[in-house]
């Protein structure tokens, strides 16, 4: 059986998740907690060559690494990443955006805030919105033409990108303003076999 590492408030290891569930794949949920240093572990580190969750190991107990490169293994042949050369190319151009201009400036504003260093660290926060916001109003701007970010359709583009976008908030990013993407995340969120990041809990307690 298919067997992921993540933790409880990893948005990377989350967009795993929702692919495994809408492709229904099995798989065994092995759950790290960062604070502890569980992903510097050696025996981890075996697995994962940069410390890092996501980590989805295979049947045959080779690793995968990078949520973008997980996401690609699992979604070939299915309609969440199309066949089509060209487009296959645009889901890969939305990945590689998410990665370089949304995930970090997002998700490290994120991590500040819900470890209570917000304050402490105001600069940072600020250096992050700061490449954050430009990405996030071209996305908008693309979105307010577009339904889905590559191609007539979801694929693992639009699963990908709206992850951290999602989570926005909660790095102090105030998303009202953009309504292409609140459409769009909506419209993701309907998606059949799309889950949560959190069951009912709060965000509150652990990484
Ligand atoms: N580019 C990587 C980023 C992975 C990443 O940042 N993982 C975080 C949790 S979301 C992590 O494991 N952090 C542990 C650490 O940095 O010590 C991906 O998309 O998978």
């Amino acid at each position: 059986m298919l067997r992921l590492y993540d933790s409880r408030l990893s948005g990377n290891s989350w967009k795993v998740r929702i692919l495994l569930s809408q492709l229904g794949l099995p798989y065994e949920r092995v759950t790290l907690d960062i604070r502890k240093g569980e992903t510097r572990d050696p025996s981890f580190r075996r697995i994962s060559r940069f410390a890092r969750v996501p980590v989805l190991l295979l049947e045959d107990g080779r690793p995968i690494v990078e949520s973008g490169a997980i996401l690609v293994h699992l979604a070939n042949g299915t309609p969440y990443l199309p066949d089509d050369p060209h487009l296959r190319t645009e889901v890969m151009s939305w990945l590689f955006f998410e990665q370089a201009d949304l995930q970090k400036s997002i998700a490290t504003a994120r991590v500040l805030h819900l470890h209570g260093l917000a304050n402490d660290r105001m600069q940072d926060i600020v250096r992050y919105h700061a490449d954050g916001y430009p990405a996030l109003e071209k996305l908008d701007e693309w979105l307010l033409d577009h339904t889905w970010l590559a191609g007539d359709s979801y694929t693992i583009a639009d699963l990908a990108a709206s992850a951290y976008v999602s989570l926005a908030e909660q790095g102090g990013y105030a998303m009202a303003r953009f309504s292409g993407i609140e459409a769009w995340v909506a419209r993701v969120q309907a998606q059949p076999g799309w889950v949560p990041l959190l069951h009912g809990e709060s965000t509150s307690s652990s990484a």
